[in-house]
């Protein structure tokens, strides 16, 4: 998986290059910073004095010492100041920066603190939002096979309270009430207190499950008709279409995909977070059994409707399940048009659930 979100302390992690969110001086302070340079021992910091600093949204490298890491990246992030001086161009540009000086180092893996979001001030949520797409951008557009760690020190819970997510939150509660599945850990106490529902956007909260014509204000008139739509998707398919389905494998769905999308091999592994080897192996067995996370992640890439999607993941030998928080957050995002692995793999995470790629 190219981009992969992990909880973790960053100085145990063993990978070519570890990022520090250090300072302009480059000679140590608190935070992640102090950690590694705890962890590297004294020959970190006297390598950095000959540095001379380092300016904000740029990146300098050093060996890593102790660290199980080969080097140390050291950029410096912007302070947060509101927002309004520039802070989200020069957080992007040190993920930017970082990225090209581990690749120019010959770096096949590298993981990333989230840097500013300490005691730089700046917001997680959209700290992470901008560390996930300045690395997505950098993976889909140049030519590289470097693996990425985001690493977070603790639980995303900041997540899954967040605005950005409310639209999903709505849907796991109304799916919960729905099909009574135990979801008590899902939400917060204090998101949960801070959603009172009203009955009308519950209903759109359940959403594109329901067609538009079928919505009636009354909440009461929407259970029979909806139960009545599910139904109709569940309908008995010809036999026909099932031999054909059944004669066609995983491996052979996917070919046909991307031929059918318009995509190149590389566009859609790149989009899928697939790693290009795993894509090779697929691609040369028919008969390939990918794992769930790899099956949905091509379903998503490929922007396949839901029902191709069921139909991609049966190839494989899985469902979409409503008592599952993993399907029914893919669920949400196939129904919703959300193709974007990467954002799909922020609330999975957001969710502690295992992370889409493979
Ligand atoms: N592993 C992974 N993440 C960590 C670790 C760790 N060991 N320790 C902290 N974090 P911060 P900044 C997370 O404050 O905001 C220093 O004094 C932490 O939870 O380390 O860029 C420098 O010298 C947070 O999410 O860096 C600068 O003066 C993230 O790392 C200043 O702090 C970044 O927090 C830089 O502030």
């Amino acid at each position: 998986m190219p981009l992969q979100i992990v909880r973790n302390d960053i100085t145990k992690m063993e990978v070519d290059a570890i990022v520090n969110a250090a300072n302009n001086s480059l000679l140590g302070g608190g935070g992640v910073d102090g950690a590694i340079h705890r962890a590297a021992g004294p020959e970190l910091l006297a390598e950095c004095r000959l540095l001379e600093g380092c300016e904000t949204g740029q990146a300098k490298i050093t060996k890593g010492y102790q660290l199980p890491a080969k080097y140390v990246i050291h950029t410096v992030g912007p302070l947060w100041n509101g927002g309004t001086k520039g802070e989200a161009e020069l957080l992007a540009s040190c993920y930017e920066n970082s990225l090209r000086l581990a690749v120019v180092n010959g770096c096949e893996s590298i993981a990333f603190p989230l840097i500013s979001s300490g005691i730089y001030g700046y917001p997680k949520e959209e700290a992470l939002e901008i560390a996930v797409s300045t690395i997505r951008s950098f993976l889909l557009f140049e030519d590289t096979d470097i693996m990425v760690y985001l690493v977070l020190l603790h639980r995303a819970e900041f997540l899954r309270d967040s605005e950005r997510f409310a639209e999903l939150r709505r849907y796991i509660e109304d799916m919960d009430r729905m099909t009574n599945i135990s979801t008590v850990n899902i939400m917060s106490e204090a998101a949960r207190a801070s959603q009172k529902l009203e009955p009308k956007r519950r209903m759109f909260g359940i959403g594109s499950l329901i067609s538009a014509k079928a919505l009636k204000a009354d909440e009461s008139a929407a259970m029979p008709l909806m139960d009545a739509e599910m139904e109709e998707a569940a309908a008995p398919q010809s036999l026909e279409s099932i031999l054909k389905q059944m004669d066609e494998t995983f491996s052979q769905m996917l070919k046909r995909k991307i031929d059918e999308s318009g995509m190149t091999d590389p566009e859609c592994y790149r989009k899928a977070n697939i790693d290009r080897r795993l894509f090779s192996k697929i691609r040369s067995d028919d008969h390939y059994r990918p794992k769930k996370v790899t099956a949905v992640a091509f379903a998503l890439a490929l922007e396949l409707s839901l029902d191709e999607a069921r139909e991609m993941l049966m190839k494989a030998g899985y469902a979409l399940s409503h008592s599952s928080v993993f399907d029914l957050i893919v669920e949400y995002c196939i129904i919703h048009e959300k193709y974007n692995v990467y954002e799909v793999n922020e609330m999975l995470f957001a969710y502690d659930q295992v992370l889409i790629g493979g």
